[in-house]
């Protein structure tokens, strides 16, 4: 009997506290439309929505029915009714604007004209004496667009008493670029296998494409490159394509269109010529006629993004030929089906003097020289997505060529998988800089979204952060920078602080005591990785090829700028890479009030100093304390923020899901574990030239610098 009892009793808690079974587990991202929990509110919602109204029939609408469907009622509850008639009060009313003959009855024409092709419009308002709320657009995708936005709200506990909605995207191309291999692993990636199952396409769609597309298109993101950069040519075989088109198939409703990395050289290696020369006729129609075969199956293709001449990939340069020579003839391939390219700038020689700044000097000459269907795809340092960089002076520089930014969601350099940070900080931190090129206030942000010299083929890119595992970023915060990627995309004004506010709610929780703590853990984790890692502007000091873990000491790399010391060059006069006038002088890349102050040791900030100038141990900056102490402080201040971190998160325990709550706090461990190894790894490296002493208050390291230099790992993630 009493075994009995203990087991009712096991069950009785595993239902309570939540099995594996019933966990959350993370799979829903920010579509998960729990039941609102706060009666008021779902008293006034009930109040707001009866019944909801959707008209047209085209796949896209249809999705939006079924977003409705599923939203409304999980979050409602079963009562609310589908309807196709205006009979009472309280109707959602969906359609798109022009074609719908009920939302025609509302005056909407100056908002909706406002809101382009992607737009849509969110409004409180009356029909033929019966209160509504009407979403509507230009286009079906619009209104799509508008369901999202809507569902979400509610998700987030927002008032929708009174709503007067206009949103539409600042920036056209919203991609999603993925280093996903044919072979199933994602370089640089840190939750699983690709979600590509490309042995399987295309016949066998699985539900996660579908939910992908749902998840995106929530945020606005309208392309998604498949495959990596170092791209594989067999992309572009007949054999793969139809799997593309599969994939496109499931994404076109969701105003998703497809893209693919081609390689250069793809005409010599696919074995079809002898050469890949864009000035070689038979090339020119090898390309023509790729074009054409990849159109007949995919008609909205969207085009190429091309890593040529970096890294081993073949380009242009191979046959004496300039960049753009390469890019628009590819461009020409495409032009006849409206598609693009988008053209990495991420170009670089292994010996340069100052590898950061090549790419400014390769393309800035050619600016003006790309046709108009080549986008320009640039970093957003002049280096290679470090915790963090100044901003790259392409931007602002070109002002005659399109341009896309590429951020990278995935945290190759701030983490990988086992960190918790939260990546709008860094992306606005790019957003806002002010390039200068047209004097005060010319952000970068206004570079990309065209404002500053007119472009209208726009865009922003974000190497994803997905993977096979079930919350698909490994470690939930992933999710958050994916979120951010797409609402910056939207629209490059948002904060941080409202971006995160919107992922918490959706994800965790809207109380006030889960929503505030979190907000603070989030706002604070890129800086904190920055000090542990890499403060005062230092840079590229990761291990070997991997990238994980400390290596201020690598110097076997036979290519030089693959080296630590290439980049900190410490020595026992001081630490950092002169980039002024007596250094490489990459400060004159930067238009003249960004150059000036700069270069100088007083007004550099800070937080770069070690970027642009090399600087003695004890030279006294801003904080006065001397170089080296404000290292040590900075390199503690990141282990003791961390665990902060692990304090604010337990405090949660109880709070939100266990399941997900269990997950992060593990994660925490590691990473606080990996705060300290970079703090003990890089002091004591940075030590045998400082020669001086830790100051007060610095964790004592518990290894000799010879164990942090011995350690290595051979299956690290991400590295293949
Ligand atoms: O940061 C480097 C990565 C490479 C990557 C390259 C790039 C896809 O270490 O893995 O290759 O950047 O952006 O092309």
């Amino acid at each position: 009997m009493k075994k009995i009892f203990a087991l009712v009793g096991t069950v009785i808690l595993l239902a309570v506290t939540g099995s594996a079974a019933f966990a959350r587990e993370g799979y829903k991202l920010w579509l998960r439309y729990e039941r609102v929990s706060n009666l008021q509110r779902l008293r006034e919602y009930r109040e707001s929505i009866s019944a909801f109204l959707v008209e047209g029939n085209s796949p896209t609408m249809n999705a939006a029915k079924h977003e409705l469907r599923l939203g409304l009622r999980s979050m409602l509850g079963e009562g609310i009714s589908e309807t196709d008639k205006l009979n009472r009060s309280g109707v959602l009313v969906v359609g798109r604007y022009g074609t719908s003959s009920l939302l025609s009855r509302l005056d909407l024409h100056s908002k909706v004209e406002k809101v382009g092709s992607e737009g849509f419009v969110i409004l409180s308002g009356s029909i033929q004496g019966k209160k509504v709320i009407a979403i509507t657009g230009n286009t079906d995708i619009g209104v799509l667009y508008g369901v999202f936005r809507f569902l979400m709200m509610m998700e987030q506990d927002k008032d929708i008493a009174n709503l007067d909605v206009v949103s539409y995207p600042r920036i056209r191309l919203r991609m999603l670029d993925h280093w996903d291999n044919l072979n199933g692993t994602v370089e640089r990636g840190y939750a699983g296998f690709s979600i590509w199952d490309w042995h399987t396409l295309p016949i066998y769609i699985k539900p996660r494409y579908i939910d992908y597309a749902r998840a995106n298109a929530a945020i606005g993101i309208n392309g998604t490159v498949l495959n990596n950069v170092n791209a594989d040519p067999r992309i572009l075989t007949h054999h793969y394509l139809v799997k593309v088109a599969a994939l496109a198939d499931v994404f076109r409703p969701y105003g998703i269109k497809v893209y693919l990395c081609a390689n250069f050289d793809a005409p010599i290696l696919l074995g079809e010529l002898k050469t890949a020369n864009p000035l070689d006729k038979q090339v020119q129609k090898w390309w023509d006629d790729k074009a054409k075969e990849i159109y007949s199956l995919i008609p909205d293709f969207g085009g190429f993004l091309v890593k040529a001449n970096s890294e081993g990939q073949p380009g242009p340069s191979d046959y004496g030929l300039t960049q753009a020579d390469g890019a628009n003839l590819l461009a020409r391939a495409l032009k006849p089906y409206e598609g693009i390219v988008m053209w990495r700038a991420f170009v670089y020689t292994y010996n340069a003097k100052d590898r950061a700044k090549q790419a400014y000097n390769i393309f800035k000459p050619l600016d003006g020289k790309f046709d108009d269907n080549v986008l320009l795809q640039i970093k957003n340092g002049p280096l290679d997505f470090q915790p963090r960089e100044p901003f790259s002076p392409l931007f602002g520089a070109m002002p005659k060529t399109n341009l896309i930014m590429e951020f990278q969601i995935t945290m190759e350099y701030l983490g990988q998988g086992t960190s918790t940070v939260f990546l709008a900080p860094l992306f606005r931190e790019t957003l806002n800089s002010d390039t200068y090129a047209k004097g005060k206030g010319s952000t970068v942000a206004k570079v990309i979204d065209g404002k500053l010299d007119g472009n209208t083929l726009t865009g922003m890119a974000g190497v994803s952060n997905i993977g096979a595992d079930r919350d698909w970023t490994g470690n939930i915060f992933g999710q958050s920078s994916w979120y951010a990627f797409g609402r910056l995309a939207w629209n490059p004004n948002l904060t941080s602080k409202e971006i995160a506010d919107e992922w918490i709610r959706m994800t965790f929780s809207n109380k006030r005591d889960v929503v505030d703590p979190v907000d603070g853990m989030m706002l604070q984790s890129r800086e904190n990785v920055v000090n542990y890692m890499d403060p005062l502007g230092l840079n590229m000091i990761f291990g070997y090829n991997n990238h994980y873990g400390p290596g201020p000491w690598v110097d076997f790399s036979p290519h030089p700028d693959w080296n630590s010391t290439y980049y900190h060059r410490a020595d026992s006069a001081g630490i950092g890479f002169d980039r002024t006038s007596t250094g490489s002088d990459a400060v004159s890349q930067y238009f003249p009030p960004v150059a000036d102050s700069l270069a100088s040791l007083k007004t550099c900030p800070d937080r770069l100093l070690l970027w642009f100038h090399h600087v003695p141990w004890n030279y006294r900056l801003k904080t006065d304390n001397t170089l080296w102490d404000q290292m040590c402080y900075d390199y503690q201040a990141g282990v003791d923020s961390v665990r902060e971190m692990q304090k604010t998160w337990n405090s949660l325990k109880g709070k939100i899901d266990n399941e997900e709550w269990n997950n992060e706090r593990m994660l925490l461990e590691i990473q606080e574990h990996e705060a300290v190894w970079w703090r003990n790894a890089c002091l004591l490296y940075f030590q045998t030239f400082s020669k001086m002493p830790f100051p007060e208050g610095i964790g004592k390291p518990d290894h000799t610098l010879k164990y942090y230099e011995s350690l290595n790992f051979p299956n690290a993630p991400g590295t293949w």
